[in-house]
């Protein structure tokens, strides 16, 4: 007899997760979310993890879907939320290995402070979506969704309502799906959202969403179940449970990938039956695209708005609709391919100028330090952005802000080893650095933090932030102290000049060798605020051949020139190009102010 086992549906997705090849499971509590999370962490095989709120657990499942292992993820409704702002750039950046994300539902507020729904979010980031209808399909839609995520390149939207999370349903075990490990291969321009990378992604996520609705059309997730009666149901998760008990002679159209929608398999479940209603908990989220099409279609003026449904709910709200005259109009209207904008291509004649780290600006000496370790450096929004352009090519990843830290720790995590390491500005530190920083020590991960404090918010024009106290009118108020608050939290901290390169160099060097979790903050203001000039860099023209090492380190005030490199009027005399050459073409005259 085949084995059977009994599950509520948040212990079928842990089981189908395992079951999938996953091997990372992360989130945080929530009802009716918990216990994925809890059960996988009794399970062989997977590593699990509470983190610190749910933007932390999706940056962490990113770097560990980075790393190469399958990741699942889970958070209440109105967690997601909270990790709104690295799903909307993952969409664009998509995965390594197959990254799942539980959205659980909560209509009724059973034990939320709203009831919003999160199938909106799907649509919104323009990723698939699955939603089970019972345990059996909780289990087997999670080896579905790691299956479309690393097929499509895309994190896929797993969303679960209480009653499917909660209510426990026979479950089938099936045979194990095998997920090898992928590697790691650094692509900027899929993995650094910086504008001229992220509008070529943009292209590519709207070319997927077109494809994704061509799966879902074949998809036997969406299944179109026959009938006697003439009339249709198109439903999803436990609505369509609750429709099928009360409407049993019904036609269905079951949508277990329920976004993008396949508007053909809506449109064939029109040829069968002449009255069609929706049935959905909460928002009219199918019934808009239906209506879109030029389908009549009952449903919210039947169906509830709010809470929850069940079948007598159901049975009474469309009982009347069963026997009424069918509407004229049933054929659809559809909606065009969607048009792509031209690419964007440089005004002719013009030079192509693109965004380049300021002449001293100390952050360059940081990636100096960082590129000489074999270490992926995960990076964030800021200025130092800029780092991950050509020639300096000095970060793999910019998702949004604040998910350096934990994307470091997701990836070094699902290594076990020092692989990564973060790299974080001031104003984003304090943006959203300190809770990771926070869960990477609760968490005890291997890793390194570099936080490149300018003590300014450069990128968007100086402003002031904690970390230096500057108000608004530029009155100086309370500073935090970040090498305090780092050894407050109780990791190791060591605060460097990142003009003394040689000291910064040492400091990563030591770091990265060293166990545990450590932050160096690399400490230099601006140098547009300072607009000091340091010395002046002479060239020796018989000692330099041109070989392009300080050209290399990616700064405007150096080029080549006619038979040696040439120093422009812009040099701050930082001195970094005269530590790189290995000739000595190059050295710092005395210093003065300009
Ligand atoms: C959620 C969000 N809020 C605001 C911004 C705009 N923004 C981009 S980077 C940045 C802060 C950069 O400051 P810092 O980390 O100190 O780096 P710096 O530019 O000084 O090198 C801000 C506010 C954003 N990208 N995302």
């Amino acid at each position: 007899m085949e084995r059977q086992l009994f599950f509520s549906g948040n212990e079928a997705i842990a089981h189908g997760a395992v079951r999938a090849g996953a091997r990372f499971a992360c989130g945080y509590p929530g009802t009716p979310s918990t216990e994925i999370v809890e059960t996988a962490a009794r399970l062989e095989g997977i590593h699990s993890q509470w983190c610190v709120n749910e933007k932390v657990a999706l940056e962490t499942a990113v770097g560990a879907s980075l790393a190469g292992v399958r990741t699942i993820v889970t958070m209440k409704h109105v967690g997601l939320n909270v990790a709104a702002d690295p799903l909307m750039t993952l969409s664009l950046t998509g995965v390594n290995a197959g990254l799942v994300i539980v959205s659980a539902d909560d209509p009724g507020m059973h034990s939320s402070q709203n009831e919003q729904d999160n199938r909106a979010y799907a649509k919104f980031a323009k990723i698939p979506m699955l939603e089970p209808s019972d345990s059996q399909e909780a289990y087997d839609f999670v080896a579905e969704a790691f299956a479309l995520s690393e097929e499509f390149d895309t994190p896929v939207l797993l969303r679960t309502t209480t009653r499917i999370s909660h209510g426990r349903g026979q479950v089938v075990p099936r045979v194990p799906v095998e997920a090898p490990a992928r590697e790691y291969a650094r692509d900027m321009s899929k993995y650094v959202m910086v504008p001229q990378y992220a509008r070529q992604r943009n292209r590519v996520v709207l070319e997927r969403l077109e494809k994704l609705r061509r799966r879902a059309e074949e998809s036997p997730l969406n299944v179109l179940e026959a009938g006697s009666s003439d009339f249709g149901i198109i439903a999803s998760g436990v609505a369509y449970t609750y429709a099928r008990e009360a409407f049993p002679k019904a036609w269905f159209l079951k949508l277990g990938m329920s976004h993008p929608l396949p508007y053909a398999k809506v449109a064939r479940l029109y040829e069968h039956v002449s009255r069609v209603a929706v049935v959905e908990e909460l928002d009219p989220f199918f019934e808009e695209q239906i209506r879109a099409l030029g389908l009549p279609v009952v449903g919210k003026e039947a169906i509830p708005s709010d809470g929850e449904l069940d079948q007598e709910i159901v049975f009474r709200a469309l009982e009347p609709y069963v026997l009424r005259k069918p509407p004229r109009r049933r054929r659809p209207v559809m909606p065009p391919a969607p048009r792509l904008s031209a690419p964007p291509q440089p005004a002719p004649g013009l030079p192509v100028r693109p965004p380049v780290l300021c002449p001293g600006c100390s952050h360059r000496s940081v990636f100096a330090a960082l590129r000489r370790r074999k270490l992926a450096p995960m990076g964030d929004i800021g200025c130092y952005t800029l780092g991950s352009l050509p020639p300096l090519l000095a970060l793999d990843s910019c998702l949004c802000m604040g998910a350096s830290v934990g994307m470091m720790a997701g990836f070094n995590k699902a290594l076990g080893k020092k692989a990564a390491v973060g790299v974080i500005g001031d104003s984003t530190f304090f943006h959203s650095g300190i809770t990771p920083l926070i869960d990477a020590f609760y968490n005890e991960v291997e890793g390194m933090l570099v936080v490149l404090d300018n003590r300014t918010t450069a990128m968007t024009g100086h402003q002031g932030h904690p970390g230096t106290g500057i108000q608004p009118d530029r009155a100086q108020g309370p500073a935090v102290d970040i090498q305090r608050l780092c050894e407050g939290i109780g990791v190791r901290c060591v605060t460097v000049d990142a003009t003394d390169h040689k000291a910064l160099d040492v400091a990563v060097k030591e770091e990265a060798a060293a166990p545990g979790l450590g932050v160096i903050v690399a400490l230099a203001p601006c140098v547009l605020m300072t607009r000091h000039r340091a010395g002046e860099v002479v060239v020796d023209d018989e000692r330099c051949n041109l070989c392009g090492l300080c050209v290399d380190i990616g700064c405007p005030a150096i080029a080549p020139g006619d038979g040696a490199v040439a120093v422009l009027e812009s040099c701050t005399g930082c001195g970094l190009c005269v530590e790189v050459c290995r000739r000595g073409a190059l050295s710092l005259a005395e210093t003065v102010e300009c």
